[in-house]
């Protein structure tokens, strides 16, 4: 879908949240590959990359895996497609499947110990969406979108009939 002025619908919600749970120390570049171009220099400039996205994503994250490790850096991948099919990302060196908010601090410690492979499993659906910090809006570029996604608890959604 293309709309006037904007290079995709939505912003990459996952993206951002996971940057917000990684340590306020690390320096992050976010680069959406639905809208922009990874630059020999991002590749050059990161300690790690980390990719991942949907179903749709799955022929380019594996495209960033290829040309990361070609340039001798460290790839982490998660995200829904990462999750779902583990096995076809098998070359990423970290892979973190299902919600980060209950690996992240595994993945950090790890990384801080100098290891720079491993598989961190969260348990399924147990993310408390009222302690995922708030994602960093402040890392995308507003007038790539058409909109932006939050999430909300279960419980601050009101019913229907109250609309
Ligand atoms: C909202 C949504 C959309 C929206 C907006 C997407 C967006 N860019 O924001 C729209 C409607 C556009 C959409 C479209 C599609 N979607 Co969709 N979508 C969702 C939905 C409902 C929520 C996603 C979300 O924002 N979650 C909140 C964020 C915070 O969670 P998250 O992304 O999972 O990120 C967390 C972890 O995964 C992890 N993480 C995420 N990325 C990364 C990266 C790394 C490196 C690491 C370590 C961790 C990590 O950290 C985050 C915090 O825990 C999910 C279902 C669900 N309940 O998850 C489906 C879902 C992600 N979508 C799915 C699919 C298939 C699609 C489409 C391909 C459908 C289609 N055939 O067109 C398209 C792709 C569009 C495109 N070209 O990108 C599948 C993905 C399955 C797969 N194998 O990839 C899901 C899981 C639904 C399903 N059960 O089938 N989608």
């Amino acid at each position: 879908m293309r709309a006037p002025g904007r290079e995709i619908p939505a912003a990459p919600l996952g993206m951002i949240t996971l940057a917000a749970l990684l340590p306020p120390s690390w320096d992050i570049r976010l680069v959406n590959r639905n809208t922009e171009e990874l630059q020999d220099g991002d590749v050059a400039w990161a300690d790690i990359v980390m990719t991942g996205g949907m179903l749709a994503q799955q022929f380019d994250s594996l495209k960033v895996i290829e040309l990361a490790q070609r340039a001798g850096k460290p790839v982490a991948v998660g995200g829904p497609d990462p999750t779902s099919s583990p096995r076809i990302y098998a070359r990423a060196d970290i892979m973190m499947l299902g919600e980060a908010e209950s690996i992240i601090d595994e993945f950090i410690a790890a990384w801080r110990r100098g290891e720079r492979t491993g598989i961190f499993e969260a348990p399924k659906f147990q993310a408390d969406v009222t302690k995922t910090p708030i994602p960093r809006f402040d890392l995308l570029k507003f007038k790539q979108y058409l909109y932006i996604g939050v999430q909300l608890p279960k419980t601050t959604i009101p019913p229907p009939d109250s609309f």
